[in-house]
């Protein structure tokens, strides 16, 4: 299909003038709106104005512009069908091959601190989308762009076609105009539905109401994925329009195999959790729980330490880092078998180091600057699960605790290096699935308990795995992601061998498991908060 007369009304005029050079030179006609056309001129570039092809003025502040017969009749009318082109000629509607249009910066403005509810309003494009709509409906006859990013591949197609573009390009440029459309629908939607409308009217300015609105968030498909939890399931990988710096989403994948389904879900897992501690931290996860997690002075300390906890559940686990990954560390974690690696940085000889083992996933996502509230940038604001024909939604467990928040409820207290351990351990529990139960000592996790119906159990098995690791659970801390709600729960941990333990407090007998803890003599520490995780 040879373009003989293209419509371009762009915002953003990127890249545009290129374009119409390109088209001017291929002998298509160019028909533009006011703004666009006013370029074209600037730039000796022969133009028509939409005004004097439809035979109508441009209204109404330009609210009306293109919204005319001769303009969607022209974009719409089919070229196949006998009754189209004679019902075109009777109207005097001529064929427009090509559209270029992108939209009113709805998106930016609305992200603007001072954007009134007027300039919202006024930023609603209606004429752009509506021509959108109908070039991608008619896509067997009219090719569309909607974003300044198709220019270069579609101009280089009509230039090695004599001006054609192919019917698979056509029709991609449809689906990519209606994605575009979607998103563009979702974001007014979103920031409509989110407005408090008494709230906005006293206070002269937008005042947005914390979840309405948010099941309209637009996503993006990244790609189809081999499978999803198991082979016979379908899945793909989508991501937020704008997603969050520092996020998974934002991950660049250096080398290796494609992602599956559950290396996203376990590298989201194991990245949420080690860009939570501000010092040199590594995080190995396994379905979805973390078995091992350490500090250290750098990565190789780091990682040493976490594998240590649980040598046999770390192999093929998902292994993150918050620092940069160098040639030591790498050494270290490629004696393991590992499914994906994390990290913010990468030396060239940890590459190097990875490069001889292709198989193995690679990612690299930049951590988000901004101090030590900096790791719940990346995160979502909002947590989505899906239950029967349903959604729950919550804001996301970033709560952060610091030293002053907690409270020692024993005679005995934990001295300052047991604190810091809790805090750690408290911090790690945090990303275990309930009932979570992690001991830890010198900065690293000794034995973790996850997924449990019973907090005993959880014990239980947290114990039995530093055993089986050959750790020693003598003068550890440990912690508990929900409150003790009889003493049983405190028998073990002491049975266990712990001396510090922290968790939320406030059970109906949090006298009779702090009476226990002083019996057994464990220092406790109650923090108020709990951290289920499902
Ligand atoms: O105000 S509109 O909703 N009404 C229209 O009829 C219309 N036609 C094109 N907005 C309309 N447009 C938009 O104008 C395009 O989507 C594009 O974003 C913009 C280009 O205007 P100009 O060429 O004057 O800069």
């Amino acid at each position: 299909m040879t373009i003989k007369r293209a419509l371009i009304s762009v915002s953003d005029k990127t890249g545009v003038l290129e374009l119409a050079q390109t088209l001017q030179q291929l002998g298509v006609e160019l028909l533009s709106t006011g703004g666009t056309a006013k370029l074209f001129r600037e730039h000796n570039i022969p133009v028509k104005e939409v005004s004097d092809f439809t035979g109508f003025p441009e209204m109404l502040d330009g609210r009306v512009k293109t919204l005319h017969p001769k303009v969607h009749g022209g974009l719409l009318g089919r070229r196949d069908l006998p009754e189209h082109v004679a019902a075109m000629q009777a109207h005097g509607i001529e064929n427009i091959d090509l559209l270029v249009v992108n939209l009113y910066p709805f998106e930016a403005t609305v992200a603007k601190a001072d954007c009134t509810l007027e300039d919202a309003i006024e930023n609603i494009d209606i004429g752009g989308p509506a021509m959108v709509r109908s070039a991608a409906k008619n896509w067997n006859d009219v090719a569309v762009l909607t974003d300044a990013a198709q220019y270069a591949e579609v101009t280089a197609e009509l230039k090695a076609n004599q001006g054609a573009v192919s019917k698979a390009t056509r029709f991609k440029l449809s689906v990519a105009a209606f994605n575009r459309i979607a998103q563009y629908d979702a974001a007014i939607s979103n920031y409509l539905s989110a407005i408090d409308f008494d709230q906005t009217e006293s206070a002269g300015k937008p005042v947005l109401s914390q979840f309405a609105g948010q099941m309209n968030s637009s996503f993006i498909k990244v790609q189809d994925l081999r499978y999803g939890e198991n082979s016979h399931q379908q899945a793909a990988f989508y991501r937020d329009l704008y997603p969050a710096p520092g996020s998974l989403a934002t991950a660049e994948q250096l080398q290796g195999k494609e992602l599956s389904y559950n290396n996203i879900a376990d590298a989201d897992a194991a990245w949420e959790a080690v860009k939570s501690f501000n010092t040199p931290a590594c995080v190995i996860v396994k379905h979805a729980n973390p078995c091992g997690v350490a500090i250290g002075a750098h990565a190789y300390e780091a990682y040493s330490k976490a594998f240590k906890t649980d040598p046999t559940s770390a192999f093929g686990g998902i292994i993150a880092f918050n620092t940069t990954l160098d040639g030591a560390a790498a050494e270290a974690v490629s004696k393991q078998f590992v499914e994906v690696l994390i990290a913010p940085e990468f030396t060239p000889e940890a590459l190097a180091i990875f490069s001889a083992k292709a198989n193995v996933r690679v990612l690299k996502i930049t951590l988000p600057k901004g101090g030590s509230t900096a790791w719940q940038q990346g995160r979502n604001a909002v947590d989505s699960k899906r239950v029967g024909s349903g959604i729950l939604l919550q804001s996301a467990d970033n709560h952060d605790l610091q030293l002053a928040d907690v409270k020692v409820v024993t005679k005995l207290q934990p001295s300052p290096e047991q604190m810091q351990d809790l805090l750690f351990a408290w911090n790690v529990a945090k990303y275990v699935k309930s009932n979570a139960i992690v001991f830890c000592g010198n900065g690293m996790t000794l034995g973790v308990g996850a997924g449990q119906m019973s907090r005993v159990d959880s014990t239980k098995i947290a114990a039995i795995k530093a055993q089986n690791a050959g750790l020693s659970l003598q003068n550890s801390v440990v912690a508990s992601d929900a409150f003790f709600p009889f003493r049983d729960g405190v028998d073990v941990l002491a049975d266990a061998g712990a001396s510090c333990v922290i968790h939320p407090g406030g059970s109906m007998r949090d006298e009779e498991v702090i009476a226990a803890a002083d019996e057994r003599g464990l220092a406790m520490v109650v923090t108020g908060i709990r951290h289920f995780r499902h």
